[in-house]
């Protein structure tokens, strides 16, 4: 179920293989922009372990690693300045989630007014 696949991009990422546009890194989290943002605030919140998906890391990581993730997502927000008009966290998970890498992100997208859902 939670295979994790070392070669997905976001693990290159990490190891520091292919560049990104960092807005934040922590202990445990990585927040780098999305290469094909959404909206005018389109940042995705990685943590640095191997965990693919929320479930995956909700049971499978440490105290520390989650609060360091929690905190990064929130940082992330106040960084980007979509606190105060709003702003939306979306994780995809798995063939129905239309999830695209294996590795657990959360996208932070704001900046605009949103649809009431994003397809
Ligand atoms: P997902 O469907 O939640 O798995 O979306 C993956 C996101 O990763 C998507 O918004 C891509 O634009 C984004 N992305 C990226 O930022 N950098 C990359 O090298 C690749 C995908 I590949």
């Amino acid at each position: 179920m939670h295979d994790y696949d070392d070669q997905n991009i976001f693990a290159k990422i990490l190891r520091g293989e292919i560049p990104n546009d960092t807005v934040l890194e922590t202990e445990h989290s990585l927040a780098f922009r999305d290469i094909q943002p959404q909206a005018p605030v389109h940042v995705l919140v990685i943590p640095k372990g191997p965990y693919v998906d929320y479930d995956h890391f909700a049971s499978a990581a440490s105290d520390a690693e989650i609060v360091d993730f929690t905190r990064a997502v929130g940082e992330v927000c106040r960084q980007e300045g979509v606190q105060e008009d709003g702003f939306r966290l979306i994780s995809n998970a798995g063939p129905h989630g239309v999830q695209e890498v294996p590795h657990l992100h959360v996208h932070v997208v704001g900046g605009r007014r949103l649809g009431r859902m994003l397809q």
